[in-house]
């Protein structure tokens, strides 16, 4: 029955899917998943290469749905430091294969197709994992809403708008614009959703008083910010009847909008990322200017409580996916980097030109699974399965269905084979210089990342063994969760 040459063989894994739990044998050909068998059924099978799980978690590769690379300036002063390379390098060492980054419009052009080419441009030959790329719209124009079929027809189901920042912010009536052409196309709307005008006011507020040091950046930016543009935002997508994803919720006050408009049946998605399942405000409040390591947006929140109520939204089903929001500015760079805030008349920093964002996408599955809280089919449902049905990329990626899925796999060491240890920089594979979860102790970590059946991480054996170009661009289609629609009704009003 198993006669046939497999390329590898993955015996005796503790399998884990969104859906259950067992002992496996994998059989991968030509880049997919060929079949699952009893574990050690297939210990004499012919194969290229033969990989002992030795009973540790086998799981569906890692998802990351929110990765900044090769941006411009968008989020205050700085650029991100990873490109398609260095970012999909640091992705397989932590166990993530497939990675969505972001294609920015810039606002002076009226199409979206010019970003789309430039970061495909940027991503072609660079990656060493699959990715995909969301559109980040901050211009919609008429030419540009009508762009959206052809997003479509190029694979892209999904696209990013912002309510804050100067050069990105919408107003609602653009939200609904973008909303309405989304819904008529099949588009999964990301929102990041904070009210940009009351930061602006709460950032002249603090600076009249020359509160400028990093710690007030979670000053100015309270959680009614983020409830408030959250409710404002569903309210938006009720108006036209359209399913969004609130990305990187840090503020239970907005989780609990988001759960009460899901309990009331609306199509609202949300994201939350390990920065606030694991980091509080205190973080940004640190001698000097250490603090801008950890200023990103929304900021962490206030304390423990937060903390638990965000792993509880993860646990009851309020959190469709979890993220690292990856958004690596380098510490010690006064040019593009968090220290760029820095000037003379403030030596400590002015908080409203610290660029926002954290390095994360390789901490991302090791820290949180490390945490020992999710279930495995949980943590293996939020991290790689929900975001491959959101973004259309199920089962293709996400799974582990014979015949279907691509065999993207991450293999965890197996129980106590490991010992506890804290995780650093200096073993990332990232461009930044510092994460901010120094010295927090993990008990396991990806012990060997496959790609489409080719094993791109052995940490034991060469760390990265992938190739650089190797990572292709995945087609999307419409996200699992969106469904076809009859155009939209003023009159129903
Ligand atoms: N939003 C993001 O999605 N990433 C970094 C900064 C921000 O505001
Ligand atoms: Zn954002
Ligand atoms: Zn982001």
């Amino acid at each position: 029955m198993f006669d046939s040459a497999f390329d590898c063989v993955v015996l005796d894994g503790t399998v884990v899917t969104a859906a259950d739990v067992g002992r496996y044998d994998i059989a991968i050909k030509d880049g997919k998943i060929a079949l699952l068998a009893p574990a050690r059924s297939l210990s004499k099978v012919k194969a290229t290469r033969i990989i002992d799980a030795q009973g540790a978690y086998v799981m569906p590769g890692g998802v990351d749905a929110h990765v900044h690379l090769s941006e411009p300036q968008l989020f205050g002063k700085g650029r991100p430091a990873d490109d398609f390379t260095s970012g999909s390098r640091s992705a397989i060492a932590g166990g993530t294969t497939t990675i969505i980054a972001f294609a920015p419009q810039d606002r002076s052009d009226p199409s979206i197709l010019n970003a789309l080419d430039e970061a495909q441009q940027k991503a072609r030959d660079a990656a060493y994992c699959d990715y995909s790329l969301h559109l980040l719209i901050s211009n919609p124009t008429e030419q540009a809403l009508e762009e959206f079929a052809v997003l479509r027809e190029r694979g892209v189901s999904s696209i990013k708008i912002y309510m804050t920042y100067e050069v990105l912010q919408l107003r609602d009536n653009q939200i609904l614009d973008v909303l309405l052409q989304a819904r008529k196309d099949l588009i999964t709307t990301m929102i990041h959703a904070e009210n940009g005008d009351m930061l602006t006011w709460m950032t002249e507020q603090l600076e009249r008083r020359r509160l400028l040091a990093p710690k007030y950046h979670a000053t100015s930016r309270p959680q009614i910010l983020e409830s408030e543009a959250t409710n404002r935002a569903i309210a938006l997508s009720q108006l036209v009847e359209t399913p969004i994803l609130i990305v990187h919720v840090s503020s239970p006050l907005a989780a609990n909008n988001i759960r009460t408009a899901q309990t009331s049946g609306l199509p609202v998605f949300a994201e939350t990322c390990p920065q606030y399942m694991f980091l509080t405000r205190k973080a940004l409040d640190q001698p000097g200017f250490e603090g801008a390591k950890c200023v990103c947006s929304p900021p962490p929140r206030d304390g423990e409580a937060d903390l638990e109520s965000i792993w509880r939204g993860i646990e009851n089903g309020t959190f469709t996916i979890l993220s690292s929001d990856h958004c690596p500015f380098i510490y010690d760079d006064n040019v593009d980097g968090k220290k760029s805030a820095i000037s003379e008349d403030a030596p400590l920093g002015r908080f409203r030109y610290i660029p926002n964002g954290c390095p994360g996408v390789e901490t991302r599955l090791a820290l949180v699974l490390s945490a020992d809280r999710l279930s495995p089919q949980k943590f293996v449902e939020v991290t790689s399965t929900n975001p491959a049905k959101l973004y259309g990329l199920y089962p293709q990626k996400g799974a582990l269905i014979p015949g279907l899925s691509d065999a993207d796999l991450t293999i965890w060491y197996p129980p106590s084979s490991l010992e506890p240890f804290p995780v650093t920089n200096s073993a990332l594979h990232h461009n930044v210089d510092y994460i901010p979860y120094e010295g927090q102790i993990v008990s396991n970590w990806p012990r060997y990342t496959l790609v489409r059946g080719e094993v791109v991480w052995d940490r034991d054996n060469g760390g990265i063994v992938g190739r650089k170009g190797y990572g292709q661009f995945v087609k999307r289609g419409p996200s699992a969760f969106c469904r076809e629609q009859p155009e939209w009704d003023v009159e129903r009003y």
